[in-house]
């Protein structure tokens, strides 16, 4: 009897998740916790870690997990991973859901880095205003360039102090408009850019008011991934389910 784990928390999984509710299909859509208050969704959900890949695993056991969708974020490697090995262990079907990055188009102004640390040392010596639309995981390291007058843009309100001695919040959760990206990039003089190559259409609009407004983006290229079967469609991953033969069946 199939029975589907959506490792979830971006767009596409929600989708998905809404696709494969309609089709009847037994699924658990599994979050990481990250977020205070996550999309509800119309499928059974767990929030948290699973806490490393052998307990991956077991709970692929115990739950009798007959296909895993990663519908992860690009840049949620470690899951990626986890999830490749414990598929692996238990020999239980792995199909990853990946958006395709996004490409340069003329106008852009991207300066393309592989990472965090390289975006860090991308950013000029003379003080600038940067918006950091990369999330809250990954601030600490621009506490090296404290010269900087940094927008960050955060999903929910942040109790800690942040790393940086100039530093303004936004706290919203996308997805974004070009309205709004124009308007937060020009009503606070943004000069530079960083953001992460996470493809799909939630964070893309920054990308169209930096390129309206001939704005620099540092763009962090995405973290290699060892092999797996891959879509980057709703629909595929429907087919892999078999989706009209549970119709059917
Ligand atoms: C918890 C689920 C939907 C899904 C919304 C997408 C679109 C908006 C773009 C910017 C970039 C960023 C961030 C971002 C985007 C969508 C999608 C996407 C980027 C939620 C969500 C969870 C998370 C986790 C969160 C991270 C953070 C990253 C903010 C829900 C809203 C910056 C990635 O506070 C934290 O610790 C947040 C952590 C991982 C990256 C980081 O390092 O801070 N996403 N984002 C998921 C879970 O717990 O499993 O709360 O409902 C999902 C979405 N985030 O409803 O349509 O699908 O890509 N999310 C990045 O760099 O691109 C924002 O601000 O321009
Ligand atoms: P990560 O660094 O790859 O994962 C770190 C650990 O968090 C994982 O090993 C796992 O813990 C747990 N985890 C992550 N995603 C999970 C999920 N969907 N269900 C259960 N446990 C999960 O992950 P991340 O980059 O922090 O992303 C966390 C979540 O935010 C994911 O759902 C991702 O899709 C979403 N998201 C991330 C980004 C981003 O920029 N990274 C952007 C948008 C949305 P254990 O090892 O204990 O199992």
């Amino acid at each position: 009897m199939m029975r589907a784990l959506i490792l979830g928390g971006t767009a596409d999984a929600n989708s998905l998740a809404a696709v494969v509710s309609r089709a009847g299909i037994d699924a658990i859509y599994s979050y990481g916790g990250r977020t205070h208050a996550p999309a509800e969704q119309p499928l059974p959900t767990r929030i948290g870690g699973f806490g490393g890949v052998s307990s991956l695993a077991d709970y692929l056991r115990r739950e009798r997990i007959t296909h895993v969708i990663d519908a992860t974020h690009p840049f949620a490697a470690e899951m990626s991973r986890n999830a490749i090995a414990a598929c692996t262990q238990t020999a239980t079907p792995l199909l990853a859901l990946e958006r395709a990055p996004w490409d340069k188009t003329p106008g852009d102004r991207w300066i393309e880095v592989a990472d965090v640390a390289a975006a860090v040392v991308a950013l000029p010596e003379n003080p600038a205003r940067v918006f950091l639309a990369i999330g809250r995981q990954h601030i600490a390291p621009f506490g090296t360039r404290p010269q900087h007058a940094y927008t960050l843009r955060f999903v929910d309100p942040s109790a800690e102090t942040l790393p940086l001695p100039d530093a303004d919040v936004i706290v919203s959760r996308g997805p974004f408009t070009l309205e709004g990206e124009l308007e937060t990039l020009r009503a606070r003089h943004i000069e530079w850019i960083v953001a992460r190559n996470s493809g799909g259409t939630g964070a893309r609009a920054k990308l169209d008011a930096a390129r309206a407004l001939g704005l620099p983006v540092i763009m962090i290229t995405r973290p290699p991934l060892p092999d797996r079967p891959r879509v980057d469609s709703v629909s595929q991953v429907m087919e892999w389910l078999g989706h009209r033969t549970c119709l059917g069946a």
